[in-house]
């Protein structure tokens, strides 16, 4: 398969049992193995890791059961030739983080999650990545009242830079979202994790992570908001995939939605050399009608999808486009980019 020199990932969480706030599981699960089969099978490079997709229960664990695991994991890893592209911190299921996490009101609480970011971290330097994505799930609200936001900026802050304090090698991506699980999130957007990163005691070590879905539910455009961070050297990773309007998180297949948009994504990340420094991660979930035996297809359709606009991109009439932008011809260009994606 011809990849253009981009790698492609996705997290075991994306192989999914179907079950939604309406209705349980309608697929069996599969074994982290099974799942491991199908990275191979479909032709990706790298597994998005929890901590906890790497060393199950991890909070019942010493640090030294944490350490062989991980290390045992790693070694699966590279039977498969594959590599771990990063390590998250699952700080939304447990009962210490209920009312959050980092951000929680018991300093008990927060002090927990804290520590977990370090044991995650430490799975992550045995998996031999050196990135941690943070996706502040929980740090938020649903009741305004309830949190005070600036002190929630700063406990936010307090924890990426114990981060960085406990391991020097770690870098950081923040994947803003804006809601969900929580009605408001404290870093919905790029721009809000670039500035947290930015008043960080090591702001060359965070950036940030942009999914797609996350981007079109704060109501921006996530090509976009890939380019804002690219211009300052910040896109770290992305979680591509595709969002029906401003309902509940989709995670669609990349480009099923609404193409053009996906096609911007591709174009802002070819013409800035994204994979010369990043891996394409999706972040994609089967629709609940999928059959189980055949609930891979939204990882096949993801990754065609991105290297047939890879194709469509390149193959675009630059000149031509030139002279429309210099004419201000922008219905013209419109048409030139429509009648691309049609194929003609
Ligand atoms: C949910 C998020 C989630 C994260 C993953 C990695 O909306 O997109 O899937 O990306 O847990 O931390
Ligand atoms: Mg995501």
């Amino acid at each position: 398969m011809e990849t253009y020199g981009y790698r492609f990932s996705f997290g075991p969480w994306n192989i999914h049992e179907g079950a939604d706030p309406f209705g349980p599981t309608v697929r069996p699960p599969r074994t982290f193995d099974d799942k491991l089969a199908v990275f191979s099978e479909l032709g990706f490079d790298a597994v998005q890791f929890h901590d906890d997709d790497a060393v199950p229960n991890l909070d019942d664990k010493s640090a030294k059961q944490i350490t062989d695991e991980a290390r045992a994991m790693k070694k699966k890893l590279e039977d498969r030739s594959l590599v771990a592209e990063f390590v998250a911190p699952r700080l939304w299921e447990g009962p210490l983080t209920i009312d959050g996490a980092y951000t929680s009101n018991d300093p008990k609480q927060r002090a927990y999650a804290i520590d977990r970011s370090k044991r995650a971290a430490d799975i992550g330097r045995e998996l031999g990545c050196d990135l941690m994505v943070l996706w502040l799930a929980r740090e938020g609200t649903y009741m305004r009242e309830s949190k005070d936001a600036v002190r929630a900026t700063h406990q936010l802050l307090e924890a990426v830079n114990a981060i960085l304090a406990h391991d020097p090698t770690m870098r950081i991506a923040i994947e803003p979202k804006p809601n969900e699980p929580m009605d408001l999130a404290y870093i919905p957007t790029m721009g809000h994790g670039l500035a947290l990163g930015m008043q960080s005691s090591d702001p060359a070590r965070v950036g940030v992570l942009m999914e797609t879905a996350h981007a079109i539910l704060a109501g921006l455009d996530p090509a976009d908001e890939i380019s804002f961070a690219l211009a300052f050297g910040k896109l770290w990773s992305v979680h591509l995939n595709d969002q029906n309007g401003l309902k509940y998180d989709q995670d669609r297949s990349f480009g099923s939605i609404d193409l053009r948009r996906a096609f911007n994504q591709v174009r802002v990340l070819e013409e800035n050399e994204y994979y010369k420094s990043g891996m394409i991660g999706l972040d994609v979930k089967a629709i609940r009608t999928q059959p189980a035996e055949i609930a891979t297809k939204h990882l096949r359709n993801s990754l065609s999808t991105f290297l047939r606009l890879v194709e469509l991109v390149r193959s675009l009439d630059r000149k031509r486009m030139a002279e429309l932008i210099a004419a201000r011809d922008y219905e013209e260009l419109d048409w030139l980019i429509v009648s691309h994606l049609m194929g003609s």
